[in-house]
């Protein structure tokens, strides 16, 4: 009878249950730092642009005086961190500085860091991606070239991996390219993608999209959209049908309308995000090629000029390169 609790190790089922836990655990924590040093690396740019002139300015001041302030308000504006939140940040690290009575310029880095994080949380407390409750749909928005399908390539992967059921329709029919991109991502990560032609009405692939996630129970439908902002106006008409499609349709899931922004655009994104919130109720950014400037202080204005959760950032090209945004993660990897 007690043949069964034992294996040739003599370990019962028990330990070997602890035992599988603990390699998980071993297994998590690795996966944790691997992707902490992903985030890093993706940030590397940014921390030569920003964090490191931060800590030059702080070494070579011998006191904490209006000169600094000014020095490292420059360094932010330059990091693209935008003129209001910069000021709010310099305004309050000045209170800060006073109410302590820090005099060493090397204190000064550790309020800023709080500092940011606090002009952050002002008025976002949750980055967390609207995905876990079934049914959820993401229509995924924003201009040509940001990254929108190869963003929903990975976090199609990314979702697969987490247990989910995931069905990707191919709203964007203006370029053929872009269902081909889809297809050769649903083969890799075995999702299942709708689709028709180029040139079809998308407004009718997501409302197929949607019947197919409604026959298959599906976990997530994930929709790509056209980008061509040269006009505008067909646009957001064009947005507005997809919106009232899934409303009409698909009102038991839970929406995310995530807007995918190209760090390395600057000002510009800031823009587009400005343009897009006034035709559609943007839930989240996808903040997509980080790694590739120095300017990742758009980061922070994201969150504080626009008020927008960034809930996706992207790092690199590879799969595991597009991440949950977790605040206090990003701000240790820029830091630290
Ligand atoms: N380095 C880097 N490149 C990215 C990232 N995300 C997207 N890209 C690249 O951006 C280009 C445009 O992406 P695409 O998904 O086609 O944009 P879309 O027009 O918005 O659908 C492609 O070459 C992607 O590989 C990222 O996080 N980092
Ligand atoms: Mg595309």
């Amino acid at each position: 009878m007690f043949k069964n609790l034992f294996n040739k190790n003599n370990k019962t089922t028990l330990d070997n249950i602890e035992d599988v836990n603990r390699e998980q655990e071993v297994q998590d924590q690795s996966k944790n730092v691997s992707l902490f040093e992903r985030l890093k690396s993706g940030l590397n740019k940014t921390r030569k642009g920003m964090t490191e002139k931060i800590d030059a300015v702080l070494r070579s001041y011998g006191k904490v005086d209006d000169e600094l302030f000014d020095e490292l308000e420059e360094i932010l504006v330059t990091a693209d961190v935008g003129i209001n939140t910069t000021m709010k940040i310099i305004d309050g690290l000045r209170d800060k500085v006073r109410e302590n009575k820090v005099s060493e310029p090397d204190k000064v880095r550790e309020m800023l860091k709080e500092e940011i994080k606090e002009i952050m949380t002002e008025s976002i407390n949750d980055n967390s991606l609207n995905v876990n409750t079934s049914p959820s749909v993401i229509l995924v928005v924003g201009v040509n070239g940001v990254g929108k399908t190869t963003t929903i390539g990975k976090l199609s992967y990314k979702l697969k991996n987490d247990g989910k059921k995931v069905i990707v329709a191919a709203g964007d029919t203006f370029r053929a390219a872009a269902i081909e991109q889809l297809e050769e991502w649903s083969a890799r990560s075995k999702t299942e993608l709708i689709k028709h032609q180029e040139g079809a009405d998308p407004a009718a692939i997501i409302f197929d999209g949607i019947q197919a996630a409604k026959s298959r129970k599906a976990d997530v439908l994930i929709c790509d959209t056209a980008g061509r902002l040269h006009n505008k106006k067909n646009l957001m008409n064009e947005l507005n049908k997809i919106f009232r499609v899934v409303d009409k349709e698909f009102s038991e899931a839970s929406k995310e309308v995530l807007l995918v922004l190209d760090a390395t655009t600057g000002q510009n994104a800031i823009n587009q995000a400005k343009e897009f919130k006034e035709v559609c109720d943007i839930t989240g950014v996808a903040l997509t090629k980080l790694d590739g400037t120095a300017k990742g202080g758009i980061v922070i204005a994201i969150q504080s000029e626009l008020n927008l959760p960034i809930k996706l950032i992207g790092v690199g090209e590879k799969m595991e390169d597009l991440q949950e945004f977790n605040m206090d993660d990003f701000i240790d990897a820029l830091f630290n």
